[in-house]
């Protein structure tokens, strides 16, 4: 990109839920997490498109309902867009964006967007959604009612983004001026106050009146830092005069927004049919139900681990027949000697052992994508809420928690969207105590060892499906009762109560689905192709070394023997060859068992043995 070239930086503003991280992978080609529940995107990130001559940075935002933040992810997505966040340079120009089935509500933020001075576009997103809700919009008036260009698309299947991305690269709209109005003594309020802003160059000229808007009528976030304590003093000294003149200004900025944007809706929106109760709606009704709720979600998360063992064998089969055949054919290249064996015994089977893993991390990985996608994550933290309140949490703790499944790490980052800082730092406590996807392999191989795989209890269920999902379920409990501990003594505090929208139901995407899995995939092969393969060489050398040691019988001599006997007769033939492999068998036990590793199990096996463990185990 050359210096020729016009840059232009523009944040991506929205509701939660509204299709901004779709529209944003959309135009960058990146590849950031979707879902479908509310907070899903929790950091902002940085995208480049070259539009013609102009390079068009998009930044993509945590999802809010007003400036006016209270949790974590959305104080970035504030800072960001009003130019606070040290180190960000301030977005030219804002592209909101909305559900355009949910207009009235998403246009809230909208509005207090059209305020901070600087250019708008609108992107009404969703557009399938409202015409199967029964809307038609008349996009030119809602343009003119609003002030700002409008542009209709439908992020998830591209329809409208050619037209977009040209807009976006077009001359800046002019910045929008504020078109609703509060009551008359409040104007003059908010006209002194903007008046003092500017004066003091807290704010620059045009966004002035926005900022006083938030600042008297926003009662500010507990551990936000207060204003400067003269403005503090000014927003003090107006409150008590409206509150002298019986004017509840609490009340008045979401009453003049509202009152506003209902006129615009009226103006732009026709309804062409009144639907009753949507399948979403319907759905939701057995599905959040008191009883029916948990036991379909506790149904659903024991089939999610049956299917891991149901249909994770046959790749699993074929992965290692694959190794065997790769192990093979390199025994064959390389001279036999220490080479040789490093590179089949350490580093292939090594990454066999790894990537045989795979395919129960893609099937779990694969169902946890579904439950986000679709929209049930949000009804599974609604059902939980319950069972969380009993510990002192709230429901929304629950999908930083189930998230961790996949991975620890998002789990973790999605901790942002929980506003109560105390619940926050509990569930990033407890969120280790889930079983991450890359535990998987070692439950497996628990498992593998203590219970048959073919057994199966009360004839359905596979017994170690069943054991999976209760060491799952056991790291749930674990952590819950971690929660509760810390809820009852270090950071005690009531939850504020769960008010989350439950997003009506969708069929989820498959590049979505494809993205989660891929990406928890390629976390684990990068974790496990470092860690595990570089553990599992060392593991190989100390399994054989040192080489040359006293073995307490000729094995290579026995073997010749034995060979030599069966020579000529069939029915010898096939003795000798069971001798043989028995005598293969001791030797290889015995080279352990003097080798590095068995002498330190030896070691070990005093401290163990009471347990019921002898050296090979530790
Ligand atoms: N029907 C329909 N669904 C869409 C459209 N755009 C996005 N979606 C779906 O809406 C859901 C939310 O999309 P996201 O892009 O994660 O929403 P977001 O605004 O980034 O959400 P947060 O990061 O939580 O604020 C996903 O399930 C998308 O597949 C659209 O135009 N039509
Ligand atoms: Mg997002």
């Amino acid at each position: 990109m050359g210096d020729a070239q016009a840059r232009r930086r523009l944040a991506l503003v929205g509701n939660p839920n509204c299709g901004k991280t779709t529209l944003f992978n959309a135009l960058t080609g990146l590849r950031q997490k979707v879902g479908n529940y509310p907070g899903v995107t929790v950091e902002k990130k940085e995208g480049r498109i070259a539009v013609g001559a102009t390079e068009l940075v998009i930044i993509d935002l945590p999802g809010v309902y007003s400036l006016s933040a209270r949790s974590l992810d959305e104080r970035i997505t504030r800072d960001v867009v009003l130019g606070r966040q040290a180190g960000t340079d301030p977005p030219e120009a804002i592209l909101a964006i909305v559900d355009a089935s949910n207009l009235e509500r998403s246009l809230y933020l909208v509005t207090q967007v059209m305020e901070l001075g600087r250019p708008v576009w609108l992107a009404l997103n969703m557009m399938d959604a409202a015409d199967a809700k029964g809307l038609t919009l008349d996009l030119d008036q809602l343009s003119q009612a609003l002030g700002v260009p409008v542009i209709p698309i439908v992020a998830s299947r591209g329809v409208g983004l050619e037209a977009l991305r040209r807009r976006l690269a077009e001359p800046l709209p002019p910045a929008p001026t504020r078109r609703w109005r509060l009551p008359q003594v409040i104007e003059t309020e908010v006209a002194a106050l903007a008046e003092r802003l500017r004066a003091g160059r807290w704010v620059d000229g045009a966004a002035a009146e926005g900022e006083a808007i938030r600042l008297l009528l926003n009662d500010a976030a507990e551990d936000d830092a207060p204003p400067p304590p003269d403005l503090q003093a000014a927003v003090e000294a107006a409150r008590e005069r409206l509150e002298g003149m019986g004017i509840e200004w609490w009340a008045a900025e979401a009453e003049g927004r509202y009152d506003w944007i209902r006129t615009v809706c009226q103006s732009a929106i026709r309804k062409t049919e009144q639907l009753e109760r949507t399948t979403s709606d319907r759905i939701d009704a057995v599905v959040t139900h008191r009883l029916w709720g948990p036991l379909l979600f506790a149904g659903l998360m024991l089939f999610i681990f049956q299917s891991i063992f149901a249909w994770a064998q046959a790749p699993m089969d074929a992965i290692s027949w694959m190794m065997d055949q790769l192990s093979a054919a390199t025994r064959q290249a390389l001279p036999s000697g220490a080479v040789s064996d490093l590179m089949v015994d350490g580093v292939l089977a090594g990454v066999g052992a790894v990537i045989a893993f795979l395919p129960q991390i893609l099937i779990l990985t694969f169902f946890i994508a579904l439950l986000e996608d679709t929209g049930y994550m949000a009804r599974a933290a609604f059902i939980m809420d319950r069972l969380m309140r009993q510990v002192g949490l709230s429901g929304k703790s629950f999908i930083p928690l189930l998230s961790s499944f996949a991975c620890a790490i998002p789990g973790i980052m999605a901790t942002r969207a929980i506003e109560n800082a105390k619940d926050r730092l509990v569930t990033i406590l407890i969120a280790p105590l889930m079983s991450c996807s890359a535990r998987l392999p070692v439950y497996m191989l628990m498992i593998g060892a203590f219970f048959p795989s073919d057994q199966r209890l009360w004839g359905v269920f596979s017994t170690a499906g069943v054991i999976l999902f209760g060491m799952y379920a056991l790291g749930i409990i674990a952590a819950i009762a971690a929660g509760w501990l810390f809820k009852k003594t270090l950071m005690r505090g009531d939850s504020p109560p769960l008010i989350m929208e439950l997003p009506p139901y969708r069929a989820p995407s498959p590049r979505t689905v494809a993205l989660t899995m891929f990406s928890a995939a390629g976390q684990f092969l990068y974790r496990a192709g470092t860690v595990i393969l570089a553990i599992s060489m060392v593991l190989w050398f100390l399994a054989t070394h040192p080489r040359q040691v006293a073995l307490s019988r000729d094995y290579a001599g026995e073997r010749a023997a034995v060979a030599e006997l069966a020579q000529g007769s069939p029915a010898a033939e096939a003795d000798a060859a069971a001798r043989l492999q028995a005598l293969e068998r001791l030797e290889k036990a015995e080279r352990l068992e003097k080798s590095f590793i068995g002498q330190a199990g030896k070691l070990l096996e005093p401290i163990i043995a009471p347990l019921g463990f002898n050296w090979k185990i530790g």
